[in-house]
């Protein structure tokens, strides 16, 4: 089993249950959740104009090589009713590979790590949630010195629990 941290944001309809509507789907398909961080509503970043976003991360457990994950992810989008729009506009799911074990790989297709990782709060801030101690595969730097040296100041609000 190779161990996995996604990033899950939906801004479109019932947001958190298009979420955990998502983690149902990719169980499904052989991407089992081990840890589920709190949910948090994000100001959105890139593209300004758009619905605040919930964001999350989950740490999951796998089977599937980095390609085939991404296939599952993204037939999970479609099922839950993502359409190509404007790019980084608003959309009911979308499911972010941000690591695969300690793998780097950059191709067409599939950058891992997550090109942005270190720069977005949304995503560093429940990563530390999920797992402070983990470091980048590349510039091995931890979740936390990246959070202290990223430049991006969006708002990251943590969402009571239900
Ligand atoms: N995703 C984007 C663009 N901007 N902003 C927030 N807050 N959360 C997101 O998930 C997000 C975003 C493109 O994937
Ligand atoms: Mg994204
Ligand atoms: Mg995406």
């Amino acid at each position: 089993m190779k161990r996995v941290h996604l990033s899950l944001g939906s801004n479109l309809g019932d947001r958190t249950a298009n979420i955990r509507k998502a983690l149902e789907l990719l169980a499904e398909k052989g991407v089992a959740l081990r840890r589920l961080s709190s949910f948090y509503r994000t100001e959105p970043v890139d593209f300004r104009p758009q619905p605040w976003f919930v964001n999350c991360v989950a740490e999951v457990e796998t089977d599937l090589m980095p390609l085939q994950l991404l296939r599952a992810v993204k037939s999970v989008e479609r099922a839950l009713g993502r359409r190509s729009g404007v790019p980084k506009g608003p959309r009911p799911i979308d499911i972010d590979i941000l690591l695969y074990e300690n793998v780097a790989i950059r191709s067409r297709e599939l950058t891992i790590p997550h090109e942005r990782l270190s720069e977005r709060r949304f995503v560093l801030i429940p990563l530390r949630e999920v797992e402070a101690e983990l470091r980048h595969p590349v510039t091995r730097r931890t979740v936390m010195e990246m959070l202290q040296e990223t430049r991006d100041a969006s708002q990251v609000i943590k969402l009571k629990s239900e």
